[in-house]
């Protein structure tokens, strides 16, 4: 094993200048990176920027201005935002659902003696009793598959709304009723979306954010949450586990392969061929004392908490992995990747391999991979990076010496685990939030900020996450963490159970007693819906709304159009959302104003936009003492 400080903790001025030093490496070798590519970008365009720019149709391209207030069809500054801003969250939507149309996919082809495996046959009885499949005397797969059929037909079912929803309150499914946006079939909100935007269709903007929320609803409680559910079901639910994160994860003495992506069904194979005797033998033979897989992005957090795979880096680190000089391969599913590692790897001995017919990028190794040949590929693929790892360039070799612990894998059935420890067994509060919702009304607690979301140039990298999280758990606030705020947080030591020193007496009491980091990581980007099933369980366990806990979800550094959609859904369950970046609305007025404003109407919350360290923080603890919890 190289030289690695384990830190406890670890300053952002000190992940600063471990990337400036390998800016370096980048020029030597010729490199081209983000940070130069953000350079050439700047000044963005203002009508983009402001989403008052229209290329639906090819009478254009319009753009609004003083002097043309409309498009050549007629449509109006607010039309054309309400537009861009729902075929966003459609993207965003879409993107979300097939990922977890291909979990489904796989639930499908899993069997004994095949690659995919059922590994917690419990939680996929529990989901077939919630969906009305018989379980009783039933072979395991022939459950799986019918499971998964059913999932599959949640994305094209001509009636009827998405099967999860029953998993919220009354209250809150009644509200959707009312508000018009109970998601029917998924494929159906995507569809509908893009043709609600189509030349000559709506531009009004209350009709355009409601068929926002509905297409966010159709990814939160549809696709993602089966991408969630299925993904334990076949690689098993997270459970606490340890990890390291930081740069300094990487190894020079060994074979390392980087998974970077979302769906856990590649990574999870290119794992279990790592960890084989026969590739570590092979690793041996090459001279490298072992295999080294490492995560980037949500395929991260997926191995992270179910395999305690560490943590390299989030989305603006994937191109300082590379730049290391160590990486033999990097083995890439979908979403967040770089279309520039294909030639910053070119630069190294890196092979960037691709893997899934969505995600084909130029100079790359394409070996596809899919649900039944995923082993006979994964094998392939960790032969492949053993054989790279003589090909290394010696003098361009950098890891920064960064390595934190973390404490990963907080699924919902963790954390009630984790409270029933607390509880003296008194069976009325096993297996319920009631520990948890006692902290709060006795103020123990004051209440959870969900933090998720990218990294964007835009903010300075992680520095919102990690220093928001630090208030946050300063002033007793939990913090619940997935995606690349989840690695932000581990980076600089946020998710060890050490990081009880950073907190407020009433929140260190309960890291100590339940034995848990301030900051809980609850997975990737799919997993907010375990976020969602968490709200729900706390609402019906208090006997209220889930406007009425204190928890705001927020994403300082978001930049994709999965995050857009995520905010749709976090808002329409009820959560007040912070952003810190403007979704392209900001030329809508009217837009701005229902996104902002009055959707609280029809939801019970509503978007607040800031990216200002200390405004967010105190905006936050306001809207949690606007919430008065002692009359509940
Ligand atoms: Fe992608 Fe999920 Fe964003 Fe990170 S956080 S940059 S979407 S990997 Ni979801």
């Amino acid at each position: 094993m190289s030289e690695v400080n384990n830190e406890i903790f670890i300053k952002i001025e000190d992940m600063e200048a471990a990337t400036l030093s390998l800016l370096e490496t980048a020029e030597k070798v010729g490199a081209d990176t983000y940070q130069q590519r953000v350079k050439n970008q700047t000044p963005h365009c203002k009508f983009g920027s402001e989403g008052v720019c229209c290329r639906i149709c090819t009478m254009g391209p319009c753009r609004i201005t003083p002097k043309a207030p409309r498009g050549i069809c007629g449509c109006d500054a607010d039309g054309m935002v309400g537009r861009n801003y729902l075929r966003f969250t459609a993207g965003g939507a879409a993107t979300h659902s097939d990922h977890g149309r291909n979990i489904c996919h796989v639930l499908y082809a899993s069997s004994e003696d095949g690659d995919y495996h059922v590994t917690d046959p419990e939680k996929l009885k529990r989901i077939a009793k919630e969906w009305d499949i018989e379980t009783e005397g039933r072979d395991i797969y022939d459950i799986a598959h019918e499971v998964a059929l059913t999932g599959l037909e949640e994305y094209g079912k001509p009636f009827g709304v998405q099967r999860f929803l029953k998993r919220a309150p009354e209250v809150r499914q009644q509200i959707w009723k009312e508000a018009q946006i109970e998601p029917r079939a998924i494929d159906r909100e995507v569809s509908q979306s893009m043709h609600m935007t189509h030349m000559g269709c709506s531009s009004e903007p209350e009709a355009l954010v409601r068929q926002s929320l509905r297409a966010g609803m159709s990814d939160g409680w549809g696709g993602s949450m089966m991408g969630t559910e299925f993904s334990d079901v076949l690689f098993g639910t997270p459970v606490p586990c340890d990890t390291y994160a930081n740069l300094g994860v990487l190894d020079k003495d060994q074979v390392n392969i980087i998974v970077h992506g979302h769906d856990p069904a590649v990574s999870e194979m290119v794992v279990f061929y790592s960890e084989s005797p026969e590739m570590i033998a092979k690793a041996k033979e090459v001279g490298a004392t072992g295999i080294n897989v490492v995560g980037v992005c949500c395929t991260s957090n997926e191995v992270a908490m179910r395999h305690g795979i560490p943590m390299a880096g989030n989305f603006l680190s994937q191109e300082n992995v590379v730049l290391t000089g160590v990486a033999e391969a990097v083995v890439v599913d979908v979403q967040c990747i770089f279309p520039a590692l294909g030639p910053l790897s070119k630069c190294f001995h890196t092979k960037f391999i691709t893997t899934s017919p969505i995600a084909q990028m130029p100079d790359s190794e394409y070996i596809e991979v899919d649900e039944y040949n995923a082993g006979e590929k994964a094998k392939i693929i960790v032969e492949t990076a053993i054989n790279n790892f003589p090909n290394r360039r010696q003098d361009v070799i950098n890891i920064p010496q960064l390595k934190t612990k973390a404490n990963v894998g907080y699924s919902v059935e963790s954390i009630k685990k984790c409270l029933d420890g607390v509880t003296n067994s008194h069976v009325d509060v096993l297996n319920t939030m009631i520990p948890l919702i006692d902290c709060v009304k006795s103020g123990v607690l004051r209440g959870a900020v969900a933090i998720v979301g990218c990294n964007n140039p835009k903010i300075r990298p992680d520095y919102l996450h990690i220093e928001l999280m630090k208030k946050l758990i300063a002033n007793d606030i939990i913090v619940v963490v997935t995606g690349c705020a989840a690695q932000a947080a581990a980076k600089a030591g946020l998710m060890s159970k050490e990081a009880k020193d950073l907190c407020g007496e009433g929140l260190e009491r309960v890291c100590r007693l339940v034995d848990i980091p301030p900051v809980l990581h609850m997975g990737s980007c799919v997993d907010i819906s375990r976020m969602m099933i968490l709200a729900s369980d706390i609402a019906k366990d208090w006997g209220i709304d889930i406007p009425q806990i204190p928890l705001v979800g927020c994403a300082p550094e978001y930049m994709s159009e999965k995050a857009v959609s995520i905010g749709n859904y976090v808002v329409a369950t009820g959560i007040d959302t912070y952003l810190g970046v403007n979704p392209y609305t900001s030329g809508g007025p009217q837009i701005e104003a229902l996104l902002q404003g009055s959707v609280k109407d029809w939801v019970g919350a509503n978007f607040t936009v800031n990216n200002d360290l200390d405004e967010l923080t105190s905006s936050i603890q306001m809207c949690f003492s606007s919430i008065c919890i002692c009359s509940m």
